[in-house]
């Protein structure tokens, strides 16, 4: 393999400085609640008002929206309502019998409350509340907090409120970064203390939410966007070149990779990409990225192509090459992909209806993203009858007995006597 073009460097470096804050941030809310998260609010968004978003509030600022806004939140909603319904009745409940009286199953049961994460963000991104909370709702929580920080006109965006309200949202604040994540986990006297938080967010809310990881459930920790656009000869350079900058164009931390097996494609992608850049708005954080993140790699063959794909376990993977879905079963590492060049990330982004809060720095390696799953609890029962007794209890007795666990031993004796006794009497 060869570079075209490498990264200065792509390692986001740990910052001590944020743990410790957020750490601040997290024990002064644990004790002092609301007066905390106002102390923050005020301190970090300059923003003083009431931390819940009040009915009369959201109805006021909702009828403020345009409706051609409304309508598009509308169908995002759907769409990704949609395709969460299809995953969770791809989880199904389980009840099999194991031979000798034994029975085992599991159940699907929703989570109860749910809290969910809005970033503010530079621009209010329309998708982003529906991603996070209505697979919630699909899921069957009864409670669902929300919150966002107060970074417009002194309140959350109405379009970000329409689609939060949509979704199924429950309980709206105006609270943003640690302080809102410190809030839900721990709850506060106004914002209720959830089970699960899920969303995007900036340095200090992906901290805040390892930080609190235990006490509740996360989704994951999803840093700056990342794009790897693997393309063979047959992929057109504009196309490629559009896809990578419109994920360079996030966050100037943003990652757009290109591996194509053709050094020509390569070098076209990389002009058209400038090109495209000479025309972008001289302030997009995107001029950055692809300066300093961007790469560019031409494999010798499509098999190392595949395996640099794997190694890179990308946010999004864009597969620009001939034929792309019988690739699909030699790519294994990936938060969501993309087969053939006209399946765009953006769309994705946006509204066809897999969620688009995925892991980054390689986490797909061991997650996918954010879906229904995260919302959801899959639990164990197990009924035992008959010879299953017999046969369990003296496995259990004599394994206790080597394990010198008297308790445990007690309790399976007992049920090897008792069955004993009943099939004696019986
Ligand atoms: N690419 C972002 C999501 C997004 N882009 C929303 C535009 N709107 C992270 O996957
Ligand atoms: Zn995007």
């Amino acid at each position: 393999m060869e570079y075209l073009k490498r990264a200065e460097s792509h390692e986001q470096t740990f910052s001590e400085e944020v743990e410790k804050t957020v750490k601040e941030i997290i024990s002064n809310i644990k004790a002092n609640g609301d007066a905390a998260v106002k102390e923050y609010e005020e301190r970090f968004s300059q923003s003083v008002r009431p931390l819940r978003v009040s009915e009369e509030e959201i109805e006021k600022s909702i009828s403020e929206l345009p409706e051609n806004v409304k309508v598009l939140i509308d169908r995002v909603v759907e769409r990704i309502s949609a395709f969460a319904e299809a995953q969770l009745n791809c989880i199904l409940p389980l009840e099999k019998d194991f031979g000798s009286g034994i029975h085992m199953g599991h159940r699907i049961i929703p989570v109860e409350k749910v809290g969910a994460y809005i970033p503010g963000g530079r621009f209010p991104l329309l998708s982003s509340g529906p991603m996070v909370v209505a697979p919630a709702k699909v899921a069957g929580a009864k409670q669902i907090i929300a919150c966002s920080p107060a970074n417009y006109k002194g309140g959350i965006h109405p379009a970000v409120l329409y689609g939060l309200k949509r979704s199924g949202a429950t309980d709206i604040f105006a609270i943003g970064g640690a302080q809102a994540i410190a809030a839900m986990a721990y709850g506060t006297e106004s914002v209720p203390e959830v089970d699960v938080i899920g969303g995007p967010g900036n340095r200090f809310v992906a901290e805040a939410k390892r930080q609190v990881f235990g006490k509740v459930g996360i989704d994951l920790i999803a840093g700056p966007s990342e794009v790897l656009v693997f393309a063979d000869e047959t992929a057109e350079p504009k196309k490629c070149a559009a896809d990578l900058l419109a994920q360079a164009e996030h966050d100037p931390y943003a990652r757009a990779i290109m591996v194509s097996t053709s050094r020509t494609m390569a070098e076209e992608t990389i002009q058209e990409v400038d090109r495209f850049l000479k025309e972008f708005s001289s302030n997009s954080p995107a001029h950055d990225s692809w300066a300093n993140m961007g790469e560019v790699i031409v494999a010798e063959t499509l098999e190392e192509g595949l395996d640099i794909c794997n190694d890179y376990a990308i946010e999004h993977l864009h597969v620009h090459v001939k034929d792309s879905r019988s690739l699909m079963d030699r790519l294994h590492n990936y938060g969501s992909l993309f087969l053939n060049s006209d399946s765009s990330v953006v769309f994705s982004d946006k509204v066809s209806g897999t969620n688009h809060t995925l892991p980054t720095d390689r986490a797909a390696r061991y997650t996918g993203g954010l879906w229904v799953g995260n919302y959801v609890k899959v639990v164990t029962h197990q009924e035992i009858t008959g010879a299953g007794i017999e046969l369990l209890a003296s496995h259990a007795a004599e394994q206790s007995e080597i394990e010198g666990l008297e308790g445990h031993h007690l309790s399976a004796a007992l049920r090897l006597a008792e069955n004993n006794v009943t099939s004696k009497t019986g």
